[in-house]
């Protein structure tokens, strides 16, 4: 009888966070009875406690995400016609600026938006390691997209562009620009969370950011035993997501990004019935989209990083250089990494000297390094050229 009165509980406890969303089409979660029953703990005893509950996942293999994307990622909530949801394209608010149909619009070659769908990599592989397993192939967070916009995104984190009006050109070299649906490619701005980092970002609808940043919150839960791994290896620009570690796991200009996100965006039906085929398929499910509110269980709220402590304005010049790197920004700096190509840390200054409201390194070898330089709060990456 106890038992009983438990999970009846819980039961209400998930239709109120999905029920918001839900209401329009009867969407409800199937979650296991017992699925999340060691889940007890909070901060980052319970993200390993979802890591234990999730990490055995059935492996489709590659090619099996197009058979996935036949259950987890068809338009039954915007116009309900069955054709393939890409978060990269649909409107959620209007027509959509093209669709795809599942199976017929599968990729394929394509030279401008709409050609077809392929399969984009919400935490770029590069970050990973390319084509490596299972990460390469698990829908959670690798989700059916139109190939040019993948291609655009890259491997650029996402975060909050400026106003943009231009659409975007072949090669998007015309940044600031907007996809068909109004996804933006632009720099990184400090839109009052978002502090911190200067370089080019991707940015999805409102509608969608809070999706996103779930895929995110399941990799770091998912791939918990490996996260230092990855960012020990990884030359992916998307390095700059991450911090290392595999607890807090996100450097904090894109955590406060990805919950701020995940509070704006609530999760909505299609995330529910993604998240059940998902579940048919794979044997795991999403932690985030069955309880989001266990993002804030673990990481606790966004903290503030003011405009004033960011290195929005740091600029790395000349780039190329021949001898010596110079570096300004209004923020202090604690510490410069020069990091090789290949991920190999090659020197590190700690509470570098500034002469004349400049940084300088002198005497690098020939080649292409990134710059890792971090103040107190916040860190960016720039990437230089010693010729
Ligand atoms: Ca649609
Ligand atoms: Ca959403």
């Amino acid at each position: 009888m106890k038992r009983i009165i438990i999970l009846s509980l819980l039961s209400f406890t998930i239709f109120s966070n999905a029920q918001q969303s839900a209401k329009n089409d009867n969407t409800t979660m199937s979650i296991p009875a017992g699925y999340y029953n060691s889940a007890t703990g909070t901060g980052y005893a319970l993200k390993t406690q979802l890591f234990n509950i999730i990490k055995n996942h059935n492996d489709r293999g590659y090619s099996g995400l197009w058979t996935t994307y036949g259950t987890s990622d068809r338009d039954h909530q915007y116009e309900n016609d069955d054709t393939v949801v890409d978060l990269y394209s649909e409107n959620p608010t209007g027509t959509d600026p093209y669709t795809f149909i599942y199976n017929t619009n599968q990729c394929g070659a394509y030279t401008s938006e709409g050609g077809c769908y392929n399969r984009e990599h919400t935490v770029p592989q590069s970050y990973f390691g390319s084509q490596v397993q299972p990460m390469y192939s698990d829908a959670h967070f690798v989700l059916p997209t139109d190939g040019k916009v993948n291609g655009w995104r890259d491997d650029h984190p996402y975060g909050v562009v400026g106003a943009t009006t231009n659409p975007c050109n072949v090669g998007a070299t015309n940044t600031p620009c907007n996809t068909l649906n109004g996804s933006k490619l632009g720099s990184n701005v400090n839109s009052g969370y978002s502090a911190g980092y200067s370089g080019t970002v991707f940015e999805p609808l409102d509608a969608f950011k809070g999706d996103i940043a779930r895929c995110l919150l399941y990799f770091a839960s998912r791939y918990e035993d490996q996260l230092v791994n990855f960012y020990t290896t990884s030359v992916s620009e998307a390095k700059v997501i991450f911090d290392g570690s595999s607890d807090h796991t996100f450097s904090q200009t894109f955590l406060n990004i990805l919950l701020t996100w995940n509070t704006q965006d609530p999760v909505s039906a299609r995330e529910i019935e993604r998240n059940d085929a998902i579940y048919a398929r794979q044997n795991n499910r999403n932690p985030f989209i069955d309880h989001p509110e266990y993002a804030t269980a673990i990481w606790g709220l966004p903290l503030s990083i003011s405009a004033s402590d960011s290195l929005a304005d740091v600029s790395v010049y000349p780039n190329p250089s021949s001898d010596l790197v110079n570096i300004t920004s209004s923020v202090s700096l604690d510490k410069i990494d020069i990091i090789t190509i290949n991920g190999q840390v090659l020197q590190q200054i700690k509470n570098p000297i500034l002469e004349n409201n400049t940084y300088s390194i002198s005497n690098l070898p020939k080649g292409f390094y990134f710059l890792k330089l971090s103040s107190a709060s916040s860190s960016v990456t720039k990437k230089v050229l010693v010729n």
